[in-house]
């Protein structure tokens, strides 16, 4: 093995011996999706950067038996890493995180079983630990442990290119992947299970500071904002029409309003709905805009949950999912309703498997309770029709009542549908986006459809309200001007993109009868109030910043998490102020009345951030809901 007065630099067999086991361990052991070369080639090489850059920096100690001793204990310290999360992922297909390893929760859970999750096979997990161990301990003669100051210098400078080309090839694949902070398996596959981990410190580094020096003195402020500004005098006339009703709410994935009782190429886009905003039993909000920044989806769950504002930056369920909240399911958890989230992707996307329970969900029907095959998913997964037929035996044994949210798929970036599930042209613009946005749309809105006539032939729908909302755009300013092709619109103005940011909202009352389209000036903040409100139930003292959409005592704004705000009359965006009915720019004599609201769209703002960074809630002493 050994070639006559040739040294071995350790460090270079400890990061190949190092790099293709965690390849292995990636490849093989961990189930990370793949779906094109390039996420196959980040996947390749992450793991050498990792090694190389843990392993070169032995160079730079100078006493041999010091250097020897560190590449040693650091493979230890790495296989035992690894180690540790394939044996967590083995029983929660997610990775370790700091919050987990310190205050129990998951980790506590694996417990007793965790002998049945270690394999006798992981024993060669070991085996370049050994390697390295013989090496540095019995052949020391023949392996380098001087290296010039050129040769060290050279080795950092490579370990920096390394570790910036291997960042930028993830950002370049998955665009905002640290700033949107979404999801560990993505991190894990693109930065690999180390940086992961170094991400993942930094950020509850930052959330613990925040945490530890909050103490709860800007509550007594922002329960007065809240008491004065945002709390309604009286009831709505619906208070309770739902009383005791399941609630079935569908997030409908990137579902806008422009799309309703519109047509593309001559042919309705969205029947069903259209159909519903003219339906007796339903209220159809057109001014209804949602609020959610990077977190997407997750913003949209967190808003409609808890009646807060996610964060500007990151995903809130992602950077704060540990926090103490006094959220929807929690408080009708208290009034005897069971709660249950439907959504076949990976669980542990948006960190959902740790905030759901937090939030006070009793069950989250993930990917694994779905059986998803390549005929029956496309794009991010389980095709929309099966997902809802799938979840209806799950449904069916559900204790009633029960609140239930179903979070749709199919209608997503980039909007891959199968030809036979399309039942309507794509349109035709520069942007295919915007082309294939149409059929997906439409083929929600079948599979809408089929989940009503599921829930009546189940017996499940006259008991129940659905509630169905759009959860962000689809459609991003980047396709301004196909936008403005098919709106038939010179160009897309800052107004015009505020107003594509609404969303629609369908509040369903089986046997109502007096539904109508409100043009109400609404949004995602409202949702928690509202629903506590058809169900009956009044919350004492509870801290949250939206309002009953149904009642007539409504604060007269709904602001954008970007500091936009809407109100009946002005649309402010871009400093400027918008008449509200035409999209014209108010004279600068005239915008006061915008003006008055920026300074309280901050406050409020800012007083929803206070509680989520200084999880002040945990300084609350909530009432029980009565
Ligand atoms: C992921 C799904 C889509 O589970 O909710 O998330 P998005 O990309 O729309 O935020
Ligand atoms: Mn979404």
């Amino acid at each position: 093995m050994f070639i006559k007065g040739v040294k071995i630099p350790l460090y270079v067999v400890a990061t190949i011996l190092f790099g293709i086991k965690t390849y292995i361990v990636y490849r093989f052991l961990f189930h990370l999706e793949i779906e094109n070369a390039m996420q196959e080639f980040i996947l390749v090489i992450n793991p050498f950067v990792s090694a190389f850059i843990i392993f070169a920096i032995s160079v730079w100690i100078r006493k041999p038996s010091r250097q020897m001793k560190y590449l040693r204990y650091m493979t230890l310290i790495g296989t035992l890493i690894i180690f540790a999360n394939l044996v967590f992922y083995r029983s929660f297909s997610d990775f370790i995180t700091v919050p987990q390893l310190f205050q129990g929760g998951n980790a506590g859970d694996l417990g007793e079983s965790i002998l049945s999750l270690i394999k006798l096979y992981d024993i060669l997990l070991f085996v370049d630990v050994i390697v390295i161990w013989y090496l540095s301990k019995a052949k020391q003669d023949k392996v380098t442990t001087k290296y010039p100051r050129s040769g060290k210098v050279c080795t950092l400078a490579l370990s920096l290119a390394l570790i910036v080309g291997n960042f930028f090839l993830a950002e370049m694949e998955r665009p905002q992947l640290f700033t949107r902070a979404f999801d560990r398996e993505y991190l894990v596959k693109y930065v690999g299970l180390f940086n992961y981990h170094i991400y993942d410190l930094a950020l509850h580094s930052k959330v613990k500071t925040q945490h530890v020096f909050a103490d709860g003195s800007e509550l007594p402020s922002i329960k007065e904002y809240v008491e004065t500004d945002i709390e309604q005098s009286g009831k709505s006339e619906l208070f309770g029409i739902a009383e005791d009703r399941n609630v079935i709410f569908i997030s409908a994935e990137s579902l806008q309003s422009f799309v309703i009782n519109n047509t593309v190429n001559g042919q309705e886009i969205t029947p069903f709905l259209n159909g519903l905003t003219e339906d007796g039993d339903t209220y159809y909000f057109e001014n209804f805009y949602h609020q959610t920044e990077q977190g997407k989806t997750s913003d949209s769950e967190f808003l409609v949950e808890n009646s807060l504002y996610p964060l500007s930056r990151g995903a809130v369920f992602f950077t704060h999912g540990q926090n103490e909240y006094h959220a929807l399911p929690e408080l009708l958890g208290n009034e005897g309703y069971y709660s249950a989230v439907f959504h076949a992707n990976n669980k542990s996307f948006y960190n959902r498997d740790q905030m759901y329970p937090n939030l006070g969900f009793d069950y989250f029907y993930d990917e694994d309770a779905y059986e998803v095959t390549s005929t029956n998913s496309i794009g991010w997964g389980l095709k929309d029709k099966s997902f809802f037929e799938q979840s209806m035996k799950y449904l069916q044994t559900l204790e009633e009542p029960f609140y239930t949210k179903f979070i749709t798929l199919t209608n997503h970036f980039p909007f891959e549908l199968d030809e036979q599930d399309q039942s309507i042209d794509r349109y035709d613009s520069n942007s295919n986006t915007l082309n294939n946005f149409f059929p997906t749309v439409r083929y929600m809105d079948e599979s809408i459809e089929q989940f009503f006539t599921q829930l009546k032939d189940a017996g499940l729908y006259e008991n129940s309200i659905i509630i169905i909302m759009g959860d962000h755009y689809g459609i991003s300013s980047n396709h301004n001007k196909a936008m403005s092709q098919y709106l038939d619109k010179e160009e897309i103005t800052p107004y015009d993109h505020v107003q594509l940011q609404r969303v629609p909202l369908f509040v369903h009352i089986p046997g109502h009868g007096e539904g109508e389209v409100k043009s109400t000036i609404a949004g995602q903040i409202d949702m928690k109030p509202t629903i506590l409100s058809l169900l009956g139930i009044e919350v004492e003292d509870d801290i949250y910043f939206g309002n009953d959409l149904f009642n007539e005592d409504r604060k007269e704004y709904i602001i954008l998490r970007n500091g936009d705000f809407i109100t009946k009359d002005y649309i402010y965006t871009h400093d400027t102020c918008y008449n509200f009915e035409t999209g014209a720019p108010v004279e600068e004599s005239q915008t006061d009345a915008c003006s008055q609201l920026t300074e309280k769209v901050e406050t409020e703002l800012g007083y929803s951030d206070d509680i989520i960074y200084g999880d002040l809630f945990r300084f609350v002493d909530f009432k029980e809901a009565n």
